[in-house]
C-alpha cells in the first residue's frame, strides 16, 4: 500500500505549475506507481481561461471547490461547473476551462501521466506518456 499526503507533495517535483500560470497540479499518483491511472489535486486560478485537448488520455475532473465552466470547442456547448460537478472527457474533447473563482479539481488520467508532461501548443499532453517511467 502507498500513502501520500498533499503536504509532502507541495513544493516537490510532483507539484507542477503551468507555464502560462493558469493552474497548479499536485500529482498524488503517477505512472511510476503502476496502477493504470494518475490522480491529481489541481488548482485552477481565478479568472483564467485554458485551452486543453487530451488527445491521448481520458480525464475525469471532479470539482470540489470553486466555480467556472467548460466549453467544448467543436460544438460551443458550455457546461457550468461548481463544487460537486464532475466532467468526463471520454471523447478526447478539445475544450476551454474558465475559472470564475479559484477552482480545486481532483483529476484522474488514463493512461497515467508520468508527471513531467507539459501541454503542447494544442493543449495536449504528448502521446507515449504511458510508455515511460
Ligand atoms: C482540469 C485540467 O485538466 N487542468 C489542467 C491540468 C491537469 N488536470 C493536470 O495535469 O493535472
Amino acid at each position: 500500500m502507498i500513502v501520500r499526503r498533499l503536504a509532502d507533495i507541495q513544493g516537490s517535483e510532483r507539484d507542477v505549475k503551468a507555464e502560462n500560470g493558469n493552474w497548479e497540479s499536485r500529482r498524488l499518483i503517477l505512472n511510476d506507481d503502476a496502477v493504470g491511472f494518475s490522480l491529481h489535486d489541481t488548482i485552477i486560478h481565478a479568472g483564467t481561461e485554458t485551452l486543453l485537448w487530451y488527445k491521448h488520455h481520458i480525464e475525469a475532473v471532479y470539482c470540489i471547490e470553486g466555480e467556472g465552466e467548460v466549453e467544448t470547442t467543436d460544438d460551443g456547448k458550455v457546461y457550468p461547473i461548481s463544487a460537486g460537478s464532475v466532467y468526463l472527457l471520454n471523447g478526447n474533447e478539445r475544450h476551454l476551462l474558465r475559472a470564475t473563482s479559484r477552482m480545486r479539481m481532483v483529476c484522474v488520467f488514463n493512461p497515467p501521466v508520468t508527471g513531467t508532461e507539459t501541454h503542447d501548443e494544442d493543449g495536449a499532453y504528448r502521446p507515449g506518456a504511458e510508455l515511460k517511467g
